[in-house]
């Protein structure tokens, strides 16, 4: 059976919450962000949320609900259609023609209303809608709510006789996103300091730039990467995980101006053919100035992966400028990838992967030491001597039903001090990927500035 936390992990998947730093509308900045909007475009989720928020109920109290305007309203529509609560519609402004009224919908006075709202923070709206519903001869005594920022409106509402029913607080949601690798234990200590009522201090420890990366990073590809992100002002990377020639080479050309390397599974195309794939896909990189990074993460012992590289039908030590290899085989195994930089696989974005803290701690030990590895692949941190490259990078989504968990690059370049941003189903299935690539390119240089 499903419980509370994997419907709430169900719900995160939808971007409901997203951390970083944030200016709220007081101008106090705020280390996470609540919009829970995304919720009534899942229909079957906000069936079950509906089904969640009725079950904390004794719903024998009510002859109506309401939601409060905007992001309750699919709420309370959805409330009304499970449990048969007739809806009642709160305007926000009273109409200026007719009957100028602020209620529509049947009631008659002397009724109890059950009111929804999305998220509670203050209280202030809730302060606001109440006394329209009750000059309407309508009385209120419960309030449903599914997200508490707690942040003082619950005991606000409560010391004037509400009751207030909250399917989820903050902390708990931050819990379970800690549990799952969601949030990092800095993290979670700013959220929890700012739900003290403390002002929050980002950290202010600078980030070492590309400039000075430049002079720590000997390897030939780490200084071509580097310089490339410079003069382009771009950290980005293109994962173009797509399954022929045509859109490989479509999608190259669209986002070749934006990034500093297309990554590849090149194992992937249906039609793969050395002239037709790889001599155009050169020329590209070779016209917007971009390297070629093959996704191969190799994983074998040296022998087979030298076979890997140089051999069968993708000939990879041809064409690629750097390759990602896992480091499970150990030192020797990556010995093997001459004339290429290697990317290190150190920890993976996936849900539930066994790239625990003391794997990730030798892994990064072989790639600090092993010369022909200059960078990792990881969610956390790693040496400055390394460059750091992130999937698992969306703007819209926190997950894809698959096991992938996405942050926006803002996380990644303030709490990871990333290098580079590795962007796939954001770019290439979106509308438009030139417009998207632009858009993450921008987001990616603007996260790496406000690092520094
Ligand atoms: O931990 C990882 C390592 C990699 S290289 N997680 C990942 O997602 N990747 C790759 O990055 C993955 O193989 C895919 O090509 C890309 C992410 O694609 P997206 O569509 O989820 O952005």
């Amino acid at each position: 059976m499903e419980t509370k936390k994997d419907f709430f992990l169900e719900c995160y998947q939808l971007g409901i919450i997203k951390f970083g730093r944030f200016t709220l509308k007081s101008g106090i900045e705020s280390p996470f962000y609540v919009d829970l909007r995304p919720l009534a475009s899942d229909p079957k989720i906000l069936k079950k949320l509906a089904n969640y928020m009725l079950d904390m109920l004794p719903l024998d109290n009510f002859d109506l609900i309401c939601g409060v305007p905007y992001a309750a309203l699919p709420m309370a529509t959805a409330m009304s259609l499970e449990s048969y609560l007739p809806l009642i519609i709160k305007r926000k402004e009273a109409k200026q023609y007719g009957t100028k009224k602020l209620l529509e919908g049947i009631y008659t006075q002397g009724q109890n209303c059950l009111l929804v709202e999305d998220v509670i923070t203050s209280g202030a709206s809730l302060l606001e809608t109440i006394p329209e519903i009750e000059n309407e001869g309508i009385t209120v005594s419960d309030i449903v709510v599914v997200l508490d920022r707690q942040q003082g409106g619950k005991e606000i509402l409560e010391n004037k006789g509400f009751r207030v029913h909250t399917l989820f607080t903050i902390s708990e949601v931050c819990s379970i996103l800690k549990e799952e690798g969601h949030l990092s234990d800095d993290e979670v200590e700013r959220i929890n300091d700012f739900l003290a009522g403390n002002v929050v201090k980002f950290k202010e420890e600078k980030r070492i730039s590309y400039e000075q990366k430049l002079d720590l990073c000997d390897h030939s590809v780490a200084q071509k990467l580097l310089e490339i992100a410079i003069e382009k002002k771009s950290n980005l990377i293109v994962s173009a995980d797509v399954t022929t020639t045509q859109e490989l080479l479509a999608l190259a050309e669209k986002v070749g101006p934006h990034i500093v390397a297309l990554k590849t599974h090149i194992d992937i195309l249906i039609d793969f053919n050395s002239d037709q794939t790889i001599l155009p896909l050169k020329d590209l990189a070779t016209k917007y100035n971009f390297l070629l990074m093959e996704d191969r993460k190799f994983a074998d012992i040296g022998n087979t992966q030298e076979l890997q590289f140089a051999y069968g039908m993708y000939k990879i030590s041809n064409w690629a400028d750097l390759v990602t290899a896992q480091v499970i085989a150990g030192y020797d195994s990556l010995d093997c990838f001459r004339n290429v930089g290697v990317v290190a696989i150190l920890g993976m974005s996936s849900k539930g992967t066994l790239t625990d803290s003391s794997y990730r701690e030798e892994a990064t030990k072989i790639a600090l030491s092993h010369p022909n590895v200059f960078g990792g692949v990881a969610q956390n941190k790693i040496p400055n001597e390394l460059l750091l490259f992130t999937p698992g990078i969306n703007l819209a989504d926190s997950g894809d039903g698959k096991g992938q968990q996405y942050n926006t690059p803002e996380h990644a370049f303030a709490q990871l001090e990333t290098d580079f941003i590795i962007v796939g189903r954001g770019i290439y299935k979106s509308n438009d990927p030139e417009k998207s690539a632009l858009t993450y390119r921008i987001a990616g240089w603007k996260a790496y500035e406000q690092s520094l």
